[in-house]
């Protein structure tokens, strides 16, 4: 895995609020990763939260047919946990955004399926159960991620606009601007990616991804990582049920079962 970010990126993702890295991973990692994400979606089935703590199940509606989705693969796959929980990789999440360690929130595989339905444009942080300006997702292309098959695009410096305020993923691409009319004023970046590849993408930058127009799967890896230190904001998301109902707003979220640490400077 290629950890080394130059000062570059750095400074685009700051300032942009997601960045490009290309060739994270070599063809060896990219077949280890994507056949450990296929094993653990087979072994899933429709369930889409692994690992327990939730019986959310994929149906017909149009956000399940946007993606198959499934979370927590590292809860249940050791190599998906090799890959997502890296110290490296969190060590390199620390350096964009200058905080002294991580946690992982969850980690998602996206496959839009053939002739799959966009992703309308959102922010991920004010769905989760802590808000935070410096949490940040990793998206990783297991296949080519094309302008065909549904890659992901950015809208520059979102991350320094939005607040907490959140639109539910339906159907409508443009919900999100509705909300912040000021985003649709800045044009969208696509990051067509070779396998591979990633993105970092701060989780208050808006984001979303085309329709898949052709016959093949778009596979994606990501993960999602919460500052350490991070408070519960009284959503639930994922959070397993006794879990979330022995929370406070305003705890520290600190579960190692569930949100274990991937990097800490220890300070
Ligand atoms: O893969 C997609 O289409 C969307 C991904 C996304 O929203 C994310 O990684 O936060
Ligand atoms: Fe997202």
């Amino acid at each position: 895995m290629k950890t080394q970010l130059t000062q570059n990126q750095i400074e685009s993702y700051r300032r942009q609020g997601f960045v490009y890295h290309p060739g994270l991973l070599s063809a060896s990692e990219v077949a280890e990763l994507k056949a450990a994400v296929l094993q653990s979606t087979a072994t899933m089935g429709k369930q889409k939260v692994a690992g327990g703590g939730s019986d959310l199940e994929e149906g017909e509606s149009y956000y399940d047919k946007v993606f198959t989705q499934r979370l927590n693969l590292w809860r249940i796959h050791p190599v998906v946990k090799r890959y997502m929980l890296s110290p490296e990789l969190g060590q390199m999440l620390c350096g964009l955004e200058t905080v002294s360690g991580f946690r992982v929130w969850h980690d998602q595989a996206l496959i839009k399926e053939p002739f799959g339905n966009p992703t309308a444009w959102h922010l991920d942080n004010p769905y989760w159960s802590f808000y935070s300006r410096q949490s940040v997702s990793i998206w990783i292309a297991l296949e080519d991620a094309t302008l065909a098959n549904g890659c992901m695009w950015f809208v520059p410096g979102t991350h320094a606009l939005a607040t907490y305020e959140n639109v539910g993923l339906g159907g409508n691409m443009s919900d999100l601007f509705n909300v912040y009319p000021k985003m649709a004023t800045i044009d969208p970046v696509a990051v067509p990616m070779q396998a591979g590849d990633c993105s970092f993408h701060n989780g208050l930058t808006a984001h979303g991804a085309g329709a898949n127009m052709t016959r093949s799967r778009r596979i994606a890896m990501t993960c999602a990582y919460m500052p350490v230190g991070s408070t519960f904001n009284g959503q639930r998301n994922i959070l397993p049920k006794a879990y979330f109902d022995s929370l406070q707003k305003g705890d520290v979220l600190a579960n190692n079962d569930w949100n274990p640490i991937v990097y800490t400077t220890g300070q």
